[in-house]
């Protein structure tokens, strides 16, 4: 999935200028590439955003394109908590010409003019005419052009199943996961997060009417390239505001403007039926839950109490019962957390309807009051960690375990969850329900494995495909029988189902 700050970004820039996307994920460049490709285009200003765990390579990009000539502007969450270290005030090296701070949706504009007058200045901060911080309010928002913009980098089936799929039909010639805001903005202050610091526990919303055109716009587009989108609302808590969300729900619903979405929501916030009943109506299919751990003091030491272990299953359940499933994400590392974690974690994770678990160590990101608490104690034991950021390492001590066992523990939940035998159980609970479930949460399983083994590249993939062989072709066999519900088990908007279906 692209960052939505890019098109953001570029829907705000004055229409004189022409506008390049490049995600380093889905077209990654090494420093010689992007020197190249920056002189070619004749570039004038390059714009670089990251989160912490990517500001190192950004870095390295920026350092190479200033090498070329051409000036850098820096943005994101990373930047704004250590504007000294990118601007190399720090002592360390300059990497870019300009540091945007916080939210830029109303410095962008003067960047691009200060760039065109030569006369950048080191930080631009989203501050008003009187000093004070001002939150863009999000009420107009810009409208991105999805209809006209080039997503071709973004395109998640592989080249080589294009004409088998086209074949197939049901639009799956492309698919695309497009990020859509909603709103900004998280009060509850979890002590591991940089939102509540970054965009305030002021919480904005777009009109309804804004956010349904954009649904629409993308609906349009997937039908007339034959393709398929969904949509993940990148809101930090989209049901923040329950009766603004169910608003918004229900005219999503009256305009048709379902598509399949992902949405994190917390746990607390879908004890409502009705959020649930509008969620699944109105294309909701996968709910991101930051669980982050069953232990209640864990929570409370994080500042996350309000999250209840106790109704996390009941949680799931009524999800479930809407085939709307969870994407549940756990921290282990916590300050109370000893070996085994990962095992009471499982053993709760396998009396809950499947879902995809993801497990993580708890990490001190800059600017956060975690942060802070660990540093103030003499906790960290790399301070900088990302500036050597290696995946899935911690950068901290915790209290009741050593940092390898924490290791130990999060290798523990992956293996676990994401074996074939756990796979195939998972697709197996989940029999009574139609093969569009089963495959859809076969798919996912098998990508969401990658996050923790790598599976870059056609090779990796074969013998992913090979370990999972058997669940693989026990679908396939019920799908081309025709005992799952439909043909092939692929839905086909093309011939006329309603997006949110049983059969999706
Ligand atoms: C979508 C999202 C993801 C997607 C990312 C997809 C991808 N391609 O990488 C997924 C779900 C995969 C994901 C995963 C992770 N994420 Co994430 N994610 C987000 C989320 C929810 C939304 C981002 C977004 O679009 N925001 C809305 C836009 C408008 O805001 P923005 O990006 O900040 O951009 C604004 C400004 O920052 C600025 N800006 C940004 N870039 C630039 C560049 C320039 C040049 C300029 C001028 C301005 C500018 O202008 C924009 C408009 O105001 C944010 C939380 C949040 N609300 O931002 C977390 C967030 C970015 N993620 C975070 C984290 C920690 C992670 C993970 C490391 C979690 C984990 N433990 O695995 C992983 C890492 C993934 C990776 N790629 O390596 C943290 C980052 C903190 C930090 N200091 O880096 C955040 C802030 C959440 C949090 N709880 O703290 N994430
Ligand atoms: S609920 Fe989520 S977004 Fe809000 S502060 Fe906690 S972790 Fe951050």
């Amino acid at each position: 999935m692209p960052h939505l700050w890019m098109f953001l970004l570029k829907a705000l820039t004055p229409s004189s200028h022409e506008v390049l996307l490049i995600d380093g994920n889905a077209q990654p460049m090494d420093e010689a590439g992007i020197a190249r490709y920056v002189r070619e285009q004749k570039i004038g200003l390059v714009g670089i955003g990251a989160m912490t765990r990517m500001i190192a390579k950004a870095y390295r990009m920026a350092d190479a394109v200033r090498a070329a000539g051409v000036p850098v502007v820096m943005g994101g969450p990373h930047v704004t908590e250590m504007p000294d270290e990118a601007l190399g005030r720090d002592g360390g090296l300059r990497h870019a010409d300009a540091v945007a701070l916080g939210e830029a949706d109303e410095t962008w504009p003067k960047i691009v003019e200060d760039a065109v007058r030569g006369k950048l200045k080191d930080v631009y901060a989203p501050v008003d005419d009187f000093g004070p911080e001002r939150k863009p309010p999000l009420q107009p928002y810009p409208s991105i052009p999805w209809n006209e913009i080039n997503l071709d980098q973004f395109n998640i089936v592989p080249k080589a199943a294009y004409p088998l799929l086209k074949k197939v039909g049901g639009g799956w010639g492309t698919f695309r996961i497009i990020p859509v805001e909603s709103g900004r903005g998280c009060p509850y202050g979890c002590e591991f997060c940089t939102v509540t610091g970054f965009f305030g526990d002021s919480i904005r919303f777009r009109t309804n009417e804004s956010v349904v055109n954009e649904l629409l716009l993308l609906k349009a587009r997937a039908k007339s390239e034959d393709g398929q989108i969904a949509v993940f609302f990148i809101d930090d808590n989209f049901a923040i505001n329950v009766k603004r969300t169910k608003s918004l729900l229900r005219d999503i619903i009256a305009a048709n403007a379902q598509v399949h979405w992902v949405a994190q929501i917390s746990a607390n916030l879908l004890r409502d039926e009705e959020l649930v009943d509008l969620i699944a109506a109105a294309g909701g299919k996968w709910i991101f839950i930051g669980m982050e751990s069953i232990d209640p003091t864990n929570l409370a030491g994080v500042n996350k109490g309000f999250n209840k272990p106790g109704e996390y299953a009941a949680v799931l359940e009524r999800l479930a019962q809407r085939n709307v499933f969870a994407i549940t994400s756990f921290i282990f590392g916590m300050d109370n957390d000893t070996i085994g974690v990962a095992e009471r974690t499982l053993q709760q994770i396998r009396t809950w309807p499947p879902g995809l678990p993801i497990f993580g160590l708890l990490t001190p990101l800059p600017g956060t009051p975690l942060y802070t608490r660990l540093k103030d104690n003499g906790r960290l034991t790399r301070p900088k960690h990302w500036q050597e950021f290696i995946p899935f390492t911690m950068a901290h001590t915790p209290l009741r375990m050593t940092i390898s066992e924490a290791h130990a523990e999060v290798l523990e939940g992956w293996n676990r969850s994401y074996s074939p035998e756990a796979i195939a159980h998972a697709v197996e609970t989940l029999d009574h329900k139609p093969l569009g479930y089963r495959i859809n949460i076969l798919v996912a399983r098998l990508c969401f494995r990658g996050i923790y083994f790598p599976q870059m590249g056609p090779w990796a993939w074969v013998k992913v495909i090979a370990q999972n062989r058997r669940t693989i072709f026990r679908l396939l066999k019920e799908g081309l029988t025709g005992r799952g519900g439909f043909p092939l088990g692929l839905p086909s908007h093309a011939s006329g189902h309603d997006s949110t279906s049983d059969a999706d």
